[in-house]
């Protein structure tokens, strides 16, 4: 099952001065930062709040880091803004097979890495009312 929202993942054009943005207007600090090479980003993590399932809500922000990554393809587009939702689940293997059986697609064949370790899918937007979906599994040990 799916337990949390675990984060939403927001679009930007420079990471530095958009965490600067959300500290100064929001309070949120920076909890997390890493270049994850197989997506194309340079991100962070700001951590909102604990969840019940012993997990936590993030905001992620993504800077692209590739003309050719997902992000800078989208921001194109779109500029920048909210890019996909994120649900959290002890088993992200599981869930998405779950769901995958209830005719949506995967955009992964076997999960992949995500931020802070975690293991990641998503879904097709097409397939879910015009939303990229991300499935997380945060790593063991690392439940918040
Ligand atoms: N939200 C909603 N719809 C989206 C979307 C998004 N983020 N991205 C694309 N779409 C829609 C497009 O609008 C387009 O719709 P139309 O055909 O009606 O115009 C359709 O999906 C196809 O979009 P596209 O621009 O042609 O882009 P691609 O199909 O090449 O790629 C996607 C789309 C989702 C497969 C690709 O972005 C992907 O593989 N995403 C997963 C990886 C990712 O997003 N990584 C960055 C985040 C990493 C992290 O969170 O850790
Ligand atoms: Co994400």
């Amino acid at each position: 099952p799916l337990t949390r929202i675990d984060h939403i993942g927001i679009a930007c054009r420079n990471l530095d001065e958009t965490v600067e943005f959300y500290r100064a207007t929001y309070g949120f600090e920076v909890f997390h930062c890493e270049v994850n090479e197989e997506q194309g980003v340079r991100e962070a993590m700001l951590k909102i709040n604990d969840t019940g399932d012993g997990g936590a809500s993030y905001i992620q922000l993504l800077e692209p880091i590739r003309e050719d990554s997902a992000i800078a393809k989208w921001m194109a587009k779109n500029g920048e803004g909210v890019h996909h939702i994120a649900f959290g689940t002890a088993d992200v293997t599981a869930t998405t097979t779950d769901i995958v059986g209830k005719g949506i697609r995967s955009l992964y064949p076997e999960a992949r890495r995500g931020s802070m370790g975690s293991s990641i899918n998503f879904l097709h937007p097409k397939d879910a009312h015009g939303v990229l979906v991300e499935l997380v599994q945060a790593a063991e040990g690392d439940e918040h």
